[in-house]
């Protein structure tokens, strides 16, 4: 009995070393610097955790994750924007090593606009269409001390797009009346939104749908029609590059190995389809509930526990 007893401690403590072995393998999930993104992340990590998995959140920047998806130095990159991230998404999978997880239930767009009180207030007459931003008198609203003397657009941080749309004004031979701020964070543009408001003055600022202003309200600029190419960047010139932003996918990425290496959590993942609504909601909790993104994913779960249950079957 004794020695029965040894041998299973033995198989015991052997289990114990196997499943070290997988712990020592976590899988690694990006963090950037918007709230659904981080907040997605943590729902994943807790359900990853839930699956027996260990996760590391990687802090990560968007243009470059997906060359560290490809070599596996992240295994995910779960909110992958159309408008902003299909090029980089698209030169990792030509170089190979980073595979199209489908898709969340949500079309998405990424542009300028206006929260929904400068439209009532008509702060801007003939907005959304973007030919109300050639009047001064519109001009005139969205000027800030820093704006000299011309409208001012609130982007977000440079490195979310770079130059679109600095490009995007000159395209639109708008470049003599309005000018482009860089924020320095997500958060910026949300403080510019609650200053605006209680000033009572117009602001233009960079935003995105799914997202917790969805609730309030908030309207995108009508910009010329995107194509394919009308970017600078895409290839497009001066004459090309004032076309607005695409109504787009939101893909998840992942390591061609990922399905491998953790084969439950991919199935997890390849599952996982949020709505515009839950994406919202992941926001929200955050931006206007002042949680932090941990404990907005749990609250996030224990909402949804059936969609995540039914993630997980
Ligand atoms: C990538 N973002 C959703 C912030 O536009």
């Amino acid at each position: 009995m004794k020695k029965f007893i040894s041998l299973f401690y033995a198989l015991v403590l052997f289990a114990g070393f196997t499943t070290v072995a997988k712990a020592a393998d976590p899988i690694r999930i990006p963090v950037l610097n918007w709230s659904s993104q981080i907040v997605m992340a943590n729902v994943m990590a807790q359900a990853f955790e839930e699956l027996g998995y260990d996760v590391e959140l990687v802090p990560a920047e968007s243009a470059t994750r997906y060359e560290a998806v490809r070599v596996g130095e992240l295994h995910v990159a779960h909110e992958t924007w159309q408008s902003t991230m299909a090029k980089p998404f698209y030169e990792a999978m030509d170089k190979g090593g980073l595979i199209d997880a489908g898709s969340h239930l949500a079309p998405t767009l990424e542009d300028m606009g206006v929260p929904q009180w400068v439209i009532d207030e008509n702060l801007c007459p003939g907005l959304p269409n973007w030919e109300a931003l050639k009047s001064p008198e519109c001009q005139a609203n969205f000027a800030t001390p820093d704006s000299e003397g011309k409208g001012r657009w609130l982007e977000g941080p440079y490195e979310w797009h770079t130059d679109v749309m600095p490009n995007r004004l000159k395209g639109l031979g708008l470049d003599d009346q309005w000018m482009v701020k860089f924020a320095g964070s997500a958060d910026a543009l949300w403080a510019e939104l609650a200053a605006a408001k209680k000033e009572g003055r117009g602001t233009v600022i960079f935003n995105w749908t799914p997202n917790f202003t969805d609730a309030e309200g908030f309207v995108f600029i009508e910009f010329p029609p995107f194509y394919q190419g009308c970017r600078i960047e895409d290839g497009g010139s001066v004459e090309t590059t004032g076309c607005g932003s695409p109504i787009g996918w939101l893909k998840k990425a992942a390591h061609i190995k990922f399905p491998i290496t953790h084969t439950s959590a991919y199935k997890f993942y390849t599952k996982m389809e949020f709505t515009s609504g839950n994406i919202g909601e992941m926001a929200n909790y955050v931006d206007n509930g002042g949680m932090t993104h941990a404990e907005a994913a749990t609250a996030y779960i224990a909402n949804n526990r059936d969609q995540i249950d039914l993630f997980m079957k």
